[in-house]
């Protein structure tokens, strides 16, 4: 029988205090896992907390900027002293700066790269030893329609998830032999915090031109939801997916396979 069960692992998902990384983290504690994630802020930690509780969860939070190298090493070191060592890592923490190029400066782009691209290296590296000794493990890297395409304003972030692609690439070809996988999922729009500002309604009250835009792009017709992302994240921490490696899976609802609405 196929195994799709998380008993006895223990998952760490960066950045899930909210959003995709929550949703993320209640389908692997659905499915067996003992939960640990991180944010930055005391403030949406103690929500998050309280919403993981509310749902039967007992998550262990970790106010660890995912960035910090020092911080992230101390954190997985204390989930392996209480939970038990990583056994699935979520790289999931991100931001993004919508910012034309020519104007963005260099700190910026530098601050979306570091967040987006050099925090899953830096996680990946913490928890890799445990799994090399123990020859066994799952990554799993949240990648984005911009890992395959540009749009205006998202250099810095495109340049981070195509990176990202590539580093979850790298990763399956340098741990394979140890029986680790190293995965992707790349998400479609989905409505989170993050694209808040893509789906305000105008002054008029009418859907904002890029909410219209993405639905147009969308096969299904729709923005996805965090919790469209829950299945495919258990299948890839899973025994299920022993002998899928260096992919990404596109969560998108057919916007990568779609040239778009054509006109009427
Ligand atoms: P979100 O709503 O902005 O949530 C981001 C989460 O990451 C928050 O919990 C935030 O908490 C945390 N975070 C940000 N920077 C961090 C850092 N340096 N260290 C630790 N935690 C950090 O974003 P989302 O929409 O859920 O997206 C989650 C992931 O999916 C991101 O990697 C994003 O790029 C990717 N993605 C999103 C979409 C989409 O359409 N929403 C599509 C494709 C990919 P604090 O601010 O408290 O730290
Ligand atoms: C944007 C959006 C996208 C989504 C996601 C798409 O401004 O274009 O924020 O980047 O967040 O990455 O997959």
């Amino acid at each position: 029988m196929v195994n799709f069960s998380l008993e006895g692992k223990v998952a760490l998902v960066t950045g899930a205090a909210y959003g995709i990384g929550f949703a993320m983290a209640q389908a692997l504690a659905e499915a067996g896992a003992k939960i640990a994630f991180n944010c930055r802020s005391q403030e949406n930690m103690d929500k998050a907390l309280a919403a993981y509780k509310e749902l039967g969860i007992e998550a262990k939070g970790y106010i660890c900027d995912a960035t910090d190298e020092e911080g992230v090493k101390a954190m997985v070191a204390d989930i392996a002293a209480t939970l038990g060592p990583v056994d699935i890592l979520v790289n999931n923490a991100g931001i993004i700066k919508r910012i034309p190029m020519h104007e963005m400066p260099a700190e910026e782009f530098r601050q979306v790269i570091d967040i987006d691209l050099v925090a899953p290296y830096i996680c990946a590296k913490a928890v890799l030893p445990g799994m090399m000794e123990r020859r066994s493990g799952k990554i799993i890297n949240i990648c984005s329609m911009m890992s395959e395409l540009g749009r205006e304003t998202v250099s810095a972030y495109a340049s981070a998830k195509g990176g990202l692609k590539m580093l979850t690439r790298n990763i399956a070809s340098e741990y394979g032999q140890y029986n680790i996988q190293c995965n992707g999922i790349g998400p479609g729009y989905i409505a989170t915090p993050q694209t808040a500002p893509l789906r305000e309604r105008q002054p008029d009250g009418s859907r904002h031109p890029f909410d219209s835009f993405i639905v147009a792009k969308t096969p299904a017709e729709r923005w996805g939801t965090p919790e469209d992302l829950m299945g495919p994240v258990v299948f890839l921490a899973s025994e299920a997916s022993d002998f899928v490696n260096g992919h990404v899976l596109y969560v998108d609802g057919g916007i990568l396979a779609y040239i778009g609405k054509q006109p009427k």
